[in-house]
Protein backbone atom coordinates (compact mmCIF):
# COMPACT_ATOMS: atom_id res chain seq x y z
CA UNK A 1 0.00 0.00 0.00
CA UNK A 2 1.39 3.35 -0.74
CA UNK A 3 0.92 6.15 1.56
CA UNK A 4 1.16 9.38 0.52
CA UNK A 5 -0.49 12.68 2.03
CA UNK A 6 -2.18 14.85 -0.13
CA UNK A 7 -2.86 17.58 2.90
CA UNK A 8 -0.32 20.18 1.65
CA UNK A 9 1.83 19.87 -1.77
CA UNK A 10 4.22 22.01 -2.53
CA UNK A 11 5.41 22.45 -5.84
CA UNK A 12 8.45 24.11 -6.43
CA UNK A 13 9.53 26.59 -8.56
CA UNK A 14 12.99 27.35 -9.43
CA UNK A 15 12.17 31.52 -10.22
CA UNK A 16 10.01 32.13 -7.01
CA UNK A 17 12.57 29.57 -5.20
CA UNK A 18 15.33 32.11 -5.59
CA UNK A 19 15.46 33.51 -2.73
CA UNK A 20 16.33 30.99 -0.50
CA UNK A 21 16.78 28.19 -3.38
CA UNK A 22 14.56 24.86 -3.49
CA UNK A 23 16.10 22.75 -1.40
CA UNK A 24 16.31 25.50 1.04
CA UNK A 25 12.58 26.27 0.29
CA UNK A 26 11.54 22.72 0.80
CA UNK A 27 13.44 22.24 4.03
CA UNK A 28 11.61 24.91 5.72
CA UNK A 29 8.34 24.37 4.42
CA UNK A 30 8.25 20.41 6.09
CA UNK A 31 9.40 21.82 9.19
CA UNK A 32 6.40 24.17 8.22
CA UNK A 33 3.93 21.10 7.41
CA UNK A 34 3.85 20.23 3.82
CA UNK A 35 3.17 17.03 3.50
CA UNK A 36 4.69 16.18 -0.54
CA UNK A 37 6.85 17.69 -2.52
CA UNK A 38 7.01 18.10 -6.57
CA UNK A 39 10.18 19.57 -8.49
CA UNK A 40 9.20 21.21 -10.96
CA UNK A 41 11.63 23.14 -13.49
CA UNK A 42 10.11 23.04 -16.77
CA UNK A 43 13.76 24.49 -18.10
CA UNK A 44 16.02 22.84 -16.49
CA UNK A 45 18.98 20.53 -18.16
CA UNK A 46 18.45 16.68 -17.39
CA UNK A 47 21.77 16.91 -15.31
CA UNK A 48 20.51 19.74 -12.99
CA UNK A 49 17.12 18.20 -12.61
CA UNK A 50 18.96 15.54 -10.79
CA UNK A 51 21.40 17.62 -9.07
CA UNK A 52 18.31 19.03 -7.61
CA UNK A 53 16.48 16.55 -7.43
CA UNK A 54 19.39 14.42 -5.28
CA UNK A 55 20.14 17.19 -3.05
CA UNK A 56 16.31 17.38 -2.35
CA UNK A 57 15.94 13.81 -1.95
CA UNK A 58 18.75 14.48 0.71
CA UNK A 59 16.52 16.95 2.57
CA UNK A 60 13.98 15.41 2.75
CA UNK A 61 15.15 11.93 4.36
CA UNK A 62 13.34 11.09 7.52
CA UNK A 63 10.88 13.56 7.27
CA UNK A 64 8.70 10.86 5.94
CA UNK A 65 7.72 13.36 2.80
CA UNK A 66 7.55 11.90 -0.41
CA UNK A 67 9.35 13.62 -3.41
CA UNK A 68 7.60 13.40 -6.36
CA UNK A 69 9.18 15.22 -10.18
CA UNK A 70 7.24 16.51 -12.75
CA UNK A 71 6.96 15.25 -15.80
CA UNK A 72 10.45 13.90 -16.50
CA UNK A 73 10.37 9.88 -15.83
CA UNK A 74 14.21 9.85 -16.66
CA UNK A 75 15.10 12.30 -13.82
CA UNK A 76 12.58 10.38 -11.25
CA UNK A 77 14.13 7.40 -12.02
CA UNK A 78 18.12 8.83 -11.70
CA UNK A 79 16.94 10.89 -8.41
CA UNK A 80 14.98 7.69 -7.08
CA UNK A 81 12.14 10.16 -6.33
CA UNK A 82 9.18 8.61 -4.97
CA UNK A 83 6.48 9.27 -7.86
CA UNK A 84 6.12 11.17 -10.95
CA UNK A 85 3.49 13.33 -11.39
CA UNK A 86 2.11 13.94 -15.63
CA UNK A 87 0.17 16.19 -17.46
CA UNK A 88 -2.07 16.02 -19.70
CA UNK A 89 0.78 16.93 -22.34
CA UNK A 90 3.47 14.68 -21.26
CA UNK A 91 3.90 11.04 -21.39
CA UNK A 92 0.73 9.17 -21.01
CA UNK A 93 -0.16 7.73 -17.93
CA UNK A 94 0.15 4.39 -18.72
CA UNK A 95 3.74 4.55 -20.58
CA UNK A 96 4.63 6.35 -17.07
CA UNK A 97 3.75 3.50 -15.14
CA UNK A 98 5.33 0.73 -17.10
CA UNK A 99 8.58 2.90 -16.66
CA UNK A 100 8.54 3.36 -13.20
CA UNK A 101 7.22 0.45 -11.77
CA UNK A 102 4.30 -0.38 -9.37
CA UNK A 103 5.66 1.00 -6.50
CA UNK A 104 6.57 4.90 -7.16
CA UNK A 105 3.18 7.12 -6.46
CA UNK A 106 2.30 8.53 -9.75
CA UNK A 107 -0.19 11.47 -10.10
CA UNK A 108 -2.35 12.92 -13.19
CA UNK A 109 -3.16 16.58 -14.06
CA UNK A 110 -6.87 16.79 -14.68
CA UNK A 111 -8.63 20.49 -16.07
CA UNK A 112 -11.85 18.49 -17.06
CA UNK A 113 -14.58 16.60 -15.66
CA UNK A 114 -14.00 14.06 -18.85
CA UNK A 115 -10.39 14.16 -17.88
CA UNK A 116 -10.64 13.06 -14.47
CA UNK A 117 -13.48 10.94 -15.56
CA UNK A 118 -11.08 8.99 -17.80
CA UNK A 119 -8.14 8.35 -15.40
CA UNK A 120 -7.60 4.71 -14.66
CA UNK A 121 -7.53 3.89 -10.51
CA UNK A 122 -5.31 1.06 -11.69
CA UNK A 123 -2.58 3.24 -13.32
CA UNK A 124 -2.86 6.36 -11.26
CA UNK A 125 -2.39 6.94 -7.35
CA UNK A 126 -4.01 10.38 -7.22
CA UNK A 127 -4.82 13.56 -9.55
CA UNK A 128 -3.87 17.26 -9.44
CA UNK A 129 -7.50 19.11 -10.06
CA UNK A 130 -7.39 22.49 -11.70
CA UNK A 131 -6.68 25.19 -12.14
CA UNK A 132 -9.05 26.40 -9.43
CA UNK A 133 -8.38 29.95 -9.97
CA UNK A 134 -6.11 31.98 -12.40
CA UNK A 135 -2.67 31.86 -11.67
CA UNK A 136 0.61 34.12 -12.86
CA UNK A 137 2.75 31.16 -11.91
CA UNK A 138 1.58 28.93 -14.87
CA UNK A 139 1.49 30.85 -18.12
CA UNK A 140 -1.07 29.68 -20.49
CA UNK A 141 -2.55 27.42 -18.09
CA UNK A 142 -6.10 26.19 -19.21
CA UNK A 143 -9.17 27.95 -18.22
CA UNK A 144 -9.75 28.08 -14.18
CA UNK A 145 -12.64 25.97 -13.00
CA UNK A 146 -13.74 27.82 -9.61
CA UNK A 147 -14.93 26.03 -6.55
CA UNK A 148 -17.47 24.57 -8.32
CA UNK A 149 -15.64 23.31 -11.05
CA UNK A 150 -13.37 21.81 -8.76
CA UNK A 151 -16.49 19.64 -7.20
CA UNK A 152 -17.52 18.19 -10.66
CA UNK A 153 -13.53 17.28 -11.37
CA UNK A 154 -13.36 15.63 -7.60
CA UNK A 155 -16.87 13.78 -8.20
CA UNK A 156 -15.84 12.21 -11.49
CA UNK A 157 -12.56 9.93 -10.13
CA UNK A 158 -12.69 7.63 -7.72
CA UNK A 159 -9.05 8.39 -6.94
CA UNK A 160 -7.84 11.28 -4.45
CA UNK A 161 -7.58 14.56 -5.58
CA UNK A 162 -5.24 17.67 -4.77
CA UNK A 163 -6.58 21.16 -5.97
CA UNK A 164 -4.18 23.32 -7.46
CA UNK A 165 -4.21 26.81 -9.13
CA UNK A 166 -4.25 30.32 -7.27
CA UNK A 167 -4.75 28.83 -3.69
CA UNK A 168 -4.68 30.72 -0.81
CA UNK A 169 -5.01 30.48 2.88
CA UNK A 170 -8.01 31.77 2.61
CA UNK A 171 -9.97 29.25 0.40
CA UNK A 172 -8.98 25.92 2.57
CA UNK A 173 -11.80 25.50 4.06
CA UNK A 174 -14.03 25.54 0.43
CA UNK A 175 -11.49 23.94 -1.25
CA UNK A 176 -11.54 21.05 1.78
CA UNK A 177 -15.47 21.10 1.52
CA UNK A 178 -15.26 20.53 -2.80
CA UNK A 179 -13.92 17.18 -1.84
CA UNK A 180 -10.33 17.82 -2.48
CA UNK A 181 -7.80 15.45 0.19
CA UNK A 182 -5.44 18.68 -0.07
CA UNK A 183 -4.01 22.06 -1.78
CA UNK A 184 -1.52 22.14 -3.92
CA UNK A 185 0.53 25.09 -3.77
CA UNK A 186 3.43 27.10 -5.28
CA UNK A 187 2.95 31.24 -4.68
CA UNK A 188 1.74 30.48 -1.34
CA UNK A 189 5.09 28.74 0.17
CA UNK A 190 7.74 29.96 -2.67
CA UNK A 191 9.38 33.18 -2.41
CA UNK A 192 7.16 34.09 0.84
CA UNK A 193 9.49 36.00 3.18
CA UNK A 194 9.22 32.73 5.82
CA UNK A 195 8.45 29.58 3.73
CA UNK A 196 8.07 27.75 6.96
CA UNK A 197 5.75 29.91 8.76
CA UNK A 198 3.29 30.21 5.62
CA UNK A 199 3.36 26.31 5.47
CA UNK A 200 2.15 26.60 9.25
CA UNK A 201 -0.51 28.80 8.92
CA UNK A 202 -1.74 26.86 5.73
CA UNK A 203 -1.65 23.26 7.63
CA UNK A 204 -2.70 24.61 10.64
CA UNK A 205 -6.22 26.03 8.85
CA UNK A 206 -6.15 22.07 6.84
CA UNK A 207 -6.25 20.93 10.17
CA UNK A 208 -8.80 23.11 11.71
CA UNK A 209 -10.98 23.09 8.22
CA UNK A 210 -10.79 19.23 8.72
CA UNK A 211 -11.64 19.27 12.93
N1 LIG B 1 -0.70 23.64 -12.55
C1 LIG B 1 -1.89 24.21 -12.59
S1 LIG B 1 -1.92 25.73 -11.85
C2 LIG B 1 -0.27 25.60 -11.45
C3 LIG B 1 0.23 24.41 -11.92
C4 LIG B 1 1.61 23.94 -11.76
C5 LIG B 1 0.49 26.67 -10.73
C6 LIG B 1 -0.07 26.94 -9.36
O1 LIG B 1 0.69 27.96 -8.76
P1 LIG B 1 0.12 28.89 -7.61
O2 LIG B 1 1.21 29.89 -7.38
O3 LIG B 1 -0.10 28.02 -6.41
O4 LIG B 1 -1.13 29.52 -8.13
MG1 LIG C 1 3.79 18.40 -17.19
Amino acid sequence: MKRFDLSLYLVLDPVLCRPLGMVETARRAVAGGVTLVQLRDKNAPPAQMIETGRALKAALHGTGVPLIVNDDVEAALAIGADGLHVGQDDMDAQTARRLIGPDMILGLSVETEALAAAVDPAVVDYVGAGPVFATSTKPGHKPPVGLAGLICLVGATALPAVAIGGLKLDHVAAVLKAGAEGLAVVSAICGQPDPQAAAFELSQAIRKARS
